[in-house]
């Protein structure tokens, strides 16, 4: 098969980068982490969602997540000790068995699973199940694009997540729609009532992060924070924005 062919080349040959987004406390104005996503470089130029999305058409979800969570960990060492790393997987890949043997041998306590709820999953207490050994350990879990998609509540209360990212299309508006900014409004007091913590994602004025920050959030993500960018081009060092 031909598509199959070109995604395991793009994994054998390594046409792929990882580029760390920076998430900010904001009100402590300190780093606390970074998100790790992946840039394809092959041909045709696509984004990353979609190499993803056909790399699970052909029966490479896995292998793909895997080999790039696997480039992402390389650089955890070099990051500032008391951060941490967020690392993308659908539940697919996280229900295969393979998560305990790939973060083998790195500090559990510093790295979140960040997953993206998807409709294909019945059960997410399954989920839970899985990781439930490695949580134990240090290991914390984020429901990704809470607020959009499939991201249902009923979803989130079986993974009992340690994070719980606003997405995007929640902050985009935050600052324009009352509504929005209602539901917005109605998660973070969820998260707060179920001991999760809340990042808001896609920050990209000073508008959004001030009625965020009339919301109690502390921690956000965005290109008004730090766009993603390869680790040897992060600002480690010095205050970050906002
Ligand atoms: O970084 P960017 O906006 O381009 O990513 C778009 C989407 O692609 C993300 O929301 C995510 O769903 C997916 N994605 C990017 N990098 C990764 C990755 O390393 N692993 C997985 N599983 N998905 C990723
Ligand atoms: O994993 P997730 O689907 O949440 O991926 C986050 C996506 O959002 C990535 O594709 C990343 O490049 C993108 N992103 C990060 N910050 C911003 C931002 O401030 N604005 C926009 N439009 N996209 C962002
Ligand atoms: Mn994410
Ligand atoms: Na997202």
């Amino acid at each position: 098969h031909t598509l199959r062919a070109r995604i395991l080349s793009v994994i054998d040959g390594e046409c792929y980068s990882i580029v760390y987004q920076p998430i900010v406390h904001v009100v402590e104005h300190r780093l606390v982490g970074h998100e790790a996503l992946t840039r394809f470089t092959a041909e045709p130029a696509r984004p990353p969602d979609q190499w993803f999305a056909e790399a699970a058409e052909v029966g490479l979800q896995e292998q793909l997540e895997l080999t790039v969570i696997r480039k992402a960990l390389l650089n955890l060492h070099r990051l500032p000790g008391d951060t941490y790393l967020s690392l993308n997987i659908s539940p697919e890949t996280i229900l295969k068995g393979a998560v305990p043997a790939v973060l083998a041998g790195y500090p559990l306590e510093r790295i979140v699973l960040e997953i993206t709820e998807h409709a294909s999953i019945e059960d997410y207490s399954l989920i839970a199940t899985e990781l439930a050994p490695l949580r134990a350990k240090g290991l914390r879990l984020a429901v990704d694009d809470a607020g959009a998609g499939f991201a249902s509540f009923r979803h989130i209360i079986k993974l009992h997540p340690d994070v719980i990212k606003l997405d995007i299309s929640l902050v985009r508006a935050i600052d324009k729609d009352l509504c929005v900014r209602a539901l917005a409004a109605a998660i973070i007091r969820f998260a707060e009532e179920t001991n999760s913590k809340v990042v808001a994602e896609g920050v990209e004025t000073a508008e959004e992060l001030a009625v965020l920050r009339t919301l109690k959030v502390s921690k956000a993500q965005g290109y008004l924070l730090g766009r993603p960018v390869p680790y040897e081009s992060l600002a480690l060092s010095g205050y970050p924005p906002g």
